[in-house]
């Protein structure tokens, strides 16, 4: 394998060895945060899919246990696929997964199972009643495209839940859609005959459906929250075809079982919880801090051949806090508090004018494994240069037109990660400010850009982009970027916009790993604050 074991990332959630993929029905039980997962057990690609199960006291050290769900009634035989969970009125959660029934063809039901001992707070079995499935594909519905039931919630005495379907026949023209399952006893569910919300953009993978705060308090909401006019909602879909998580923000009317995103133009999948490597992601309200946390997961960007030399393939991103930004418009996201608890030594910058061409290196910490947070300054944003109208919706092909390389105006600027001494090897994030539009205010982008993160081949070294919604003509921008090996999760502007990539150094690994503020742009830049930790390794299931 060309993949250093150093590449390994040190506190991003894995299991000691294999394959993961989707993150499934994380919870709050009796003091412990539950995480499950996709999970083969016999090696390091997709396959054998069972549900891993890992508890921790802080969403960050985590102890592996026993797998909670694997195909062992005739309707999972062959797959536990992906589902969520549900905290029922007496406080015990019930769990809902899509299971395979049958062989070649995936034929898909969506099964139930509950704790056997609900006073064990590891919640270590869990029982599959005689009565699964508990929904089929009925009626026309395309019995291989019909999975990942989500949280239900309750209203006016019924349970309603969501499984990610096409609404007309399949193919790639199909329309994606989540179908509504009502039921009074949690046991005998009835699809309502229009889904709750489709759009042209093929299959819907993983729904997530959950409310938020109107308007900026950070604070999160029970699936079931009671309805409120302050009251928003967020559909999430994973898109099959294009392999990354859109949502929207909009409202949800009960009584016609209908969600109606606010922004017309919302179903053209505008909006992505990150604009890298992130799918398959699911969010759950966590009771003892009252907040909403997001997991996604990030797949390998090297090939096959070398997941299966180096015996292990992809990882969960940081668990995230998310809310809905002052503007309605979109959501925030910001890595949970608790993993600042891994912060030992670090270096501060202050003050330090970056001229056009020039860079700044950090020095006194290893930067391999570390979190970094600086605050930029741009004096004056009139020598930004000017938007090409034809990539002004197409942030990622702006960022490959115009890479980190590409002298700018105003940037770009921003980091160099995961760089070697001789700069060879450096993976870039940073913004780049393009000039308004009459009227309006300045577009930034902000982009990871890979091409330079490896001097080894046979990488997939794609760049990533998304525009951030701030107003920069104030003159300040901020960012954050969890570094980890192969890993760099970057929060463009307080976590308005936010991008994961995987990386591979030749050069820039372990001690070998170095950290640059850059300037590529025509204008000065100032570093007002620089603030960069070493991390501390958390206990990661035994790895
Ligand atoms: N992964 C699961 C499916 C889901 C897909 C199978 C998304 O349930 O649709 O491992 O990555």
């Amino acid at each position: 394998s060309i993949v250093d074991p150093q590449l390994r990332p040190g506190y991003h959630f894995q299991p000691p060895k294999n394959w993961i993929n989707d993150p499934n029905a994380p919870l709050y039980y009796k003091g412990w945060y539950h995480f499950f997962y996709q999970y083969n057990p016999r090696g390091a690609v997709w396959g054998n899919i069972v549900w891993a199960h890992s508890v921790s006291r802080d969403l960050i050290n985590w102890v592996a246990l026993e797998p909670a769900i694997e195909p062992s009634i005739p309707s999972d035989q062959y797959g536990c696929w992906s589902g969520s969970a549900t905290m029922l009125p007496d406080g015990t959660p019930a769990i809902m997964y899509t299971g395979i029934d049958r062989p070649g063809v995936s034929y898909q039901v969506q099964n139930v199972a509950y704790p056997r001992n609900r006073s064990d707070p590891l919640l270590r079995e869990w029982v599959k009643p005689g009565y699964n499935p508990i929904i089929v594909p009925e009626g026309g519905i395309n019995a291989t495209q019909f999975r990942d039931p989500t949280t239900a919630w309750r209203a006016g005495g019924r349970w309603r839940l969501l499984v990610g379907s096409v609404a007309a026949a399949g193919g790639g023209g199909a329309r994606g859609a989540a179908f509504v399952y009502r039921s009074r006893d949690f046991l005998r569910w009835a699809r309502v005959r229009r889904p709750l919300h489709s759009a042209p953009t093929g299959m819907w993978e993983c729904p997530d459906f959950y409310p938020v705060e109107a308007a900026g308090r950070r604070e999160g909401l029970d699936t079931s929250v009671p309805g409120r006019p302050r009251v928003k909602y967020v559909l999430k879909n994973s898109l099959d075809l294009r392999r990354y998580d859109y949502y929207t923000v909009g409202t949800y009317d009960r009584r016609a079982e209908r969600y109606v995103p606010d922004d017309p133009a919302g179903d053209e999948c505008r909006l992505r919880y990150d604009y890298g490597n992130f799918y398959a992601s699911k969010t759950f309200y966590d009771p003892a801090r009252r907040r909403r946390v997001l997991w996604g997961w990030a797949n390998e960007s090297d090939t096959t051949a070398d997941d299966v030399a180096k015996g292990w393939a992809g990882i969960q991103a940081i668990p995230r806090t998310v809310w809905l930004d002052p503007s309605g418009k979109q959501l925030l996201q910001w890595p949970v508090e608790e993993v600042d608890a891994l912060r030992g030594k670090s270096v501060t910058l202050k003050g330090r004018v970056l001229k056009p061409g020039q860079h700044l290196e950090v020095t006194g910490l290893q930067t391999a494994q570390a979190d970094v947070e600086v605050s930029f300054e741009v004096p004056t944003v009139a020598g930004a240069e000017p938007l090409d109208p034809a990539l002004a919706h197409d942030a990622e092909r702006l960022c490959g037109a115009r890479g980190a390389d590409v002298v700018g105006g105003v940037g770009p600027f921003g980091l160099w990660v995961l760089a070697s001494a001789d700069r060879r090897e450096r993976t870039a994030v940073f913004f780049r400010v393009f000039r308004a539009a009459a009227g309006g205010k300045p577009v930034v982008l902000m982009c990871s850009d890979p091409t330079k993160s490896s001097l080894n081949p046979n990488l997939y070294k794609p760049t990533f982009a998304g525009f951030v919604d701030t107003d920069i003509s104030n003159g300040r921008i901020s960012l954050r970027s969890l570094i980890d090996r192969s890993v760099v999760e970057s929060f463009g502007a307080g976590g308005e916009t936010c991008i994961l990539s995987r990386v591979y150094p030749s050069l820039a690994i372990g001690k070998n790993a170095r950290l640059y503020a850059f300037n590529n742009g025509k204008a000065d830049v100032k570093v007002s604050r620089l603030k960069a930790w070493e991390m501390r390794k958390p206990l990661m299931n035994g790895a």
